[in-house]
């Protein structure tokens, strides 16, 4: 694969990138989800229905991303890398609530699902930033009313942030990258379709087991992120020197 060094760059991340870190995947053995319903605890109905049940779900993983032990691994410092060392656009696009891009140095980034340290109003809609549990989320800053804060998270019925920015960079991309991601959630599980069907683009799916949508990648990476990631940063800033 060859791409200029002033290419554009669209990464598509999913959960597997931050198993390395210890944050648990959805569907995997020790999945997030496991023991949970989706429609318990990741849909607006279920927010209405029980509160405290979703607030519960979404305090636990919170206080896990905060654990000492969790941090970025080297899959995350290389496309902090890529996106320092890269003449073109590297528009990182995260499924993830976590932090970890962003600890890793990686900036040019859309957390297209919202963001587990954030607080959103359910008034007005503005957001904070919430690292204890939602209920001591306190007022919020721009309406000052109280007790009403839920998780900045997009739901399952609820549209993902950044569609534009993201359908466009995509159109216009050379290379379009997917890490750690089971391609069982749309709109993103389409994006790889979305670019092979606009841009004449380079796509490469790097997971450890394979996705709902492999066989729309050109070229298919079977492995850990953590190792498969800062090889193709390395190929990609050594081939374009
Ligand atoms: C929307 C935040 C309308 C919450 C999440 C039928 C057809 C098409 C679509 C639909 C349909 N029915 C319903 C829909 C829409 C629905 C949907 O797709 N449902 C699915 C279940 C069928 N989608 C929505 O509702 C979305 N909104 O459609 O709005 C709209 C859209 C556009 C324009 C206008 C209107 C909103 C969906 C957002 C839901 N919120 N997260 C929270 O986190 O609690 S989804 C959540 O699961 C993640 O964010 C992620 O997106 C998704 C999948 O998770 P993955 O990241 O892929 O993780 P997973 O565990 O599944 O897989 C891990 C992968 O990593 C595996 O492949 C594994 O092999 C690999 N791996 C593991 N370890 C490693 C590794 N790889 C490398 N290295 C490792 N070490």
């Amino acid at each position: 694969m060859c791409i200029a060094r002033t290419g554009r760059i669209v990464v598509l991340t999913g959960a597997g990138i931050s198993a390395e870190s210890g944050i648990p995947t959805f569907r995997g053995r020790d999945g997030l989800w496991e023991g949970w319903r989706l429609e318990e605890v990741a849909t607006p109905q279920a927010f209405a229905r029980d509160p405290e049940l979703v607030q519960r779900f979404y305090d636990m993983q919170r206080r896990a991303l905060l654990a000492p032990s969790v941090a970025p691994n080297a899959a995350h410092h290389a496309l902090a890398r890529l996106q320092r060392a890269w003449a073109g656009e590297v528009l990182v696009v995260t499924q993830n609530i976590d932090d970890l891009h962003e600890r890793a140095g990686s900036r040019n980034l859309i957390h297209m699902h919202g963001e587990l340290l954030k607080a959103r109003c359910l008034a007005c809609a503005t957001t904070w930033p919430c690292r204890d549990d939602m209920v001591r989320a306190g007022a919020c800053p721009a309406c000052g009313v109280t007790g009403q804060a839920r998780p900045h998270v997009v739901w399952f019925g609820e549209i993902p942030l950044g569609l534009e920015r993201i359908t466009a960079a995509l159109h216009r991309c050379e290379l379009f990258v997917a890490i750690g991601t089971s391609g069982l959630v749309y709109p993103a599980a389409g994006f790889v379709t979305e670019v092979a069907g606009t841009a004449h683009a380079h796509t490469i799916e790097i997971d450890l087991e394979g996705s709902a949508v492999s066989a729309a990648f050109v070229e298919r990476r079977r492995g850990r992120a953590s190792e498969l990631v800062p090889r193709l940063v390395e190929e990609l800033l050594t081939a374009a020197s």
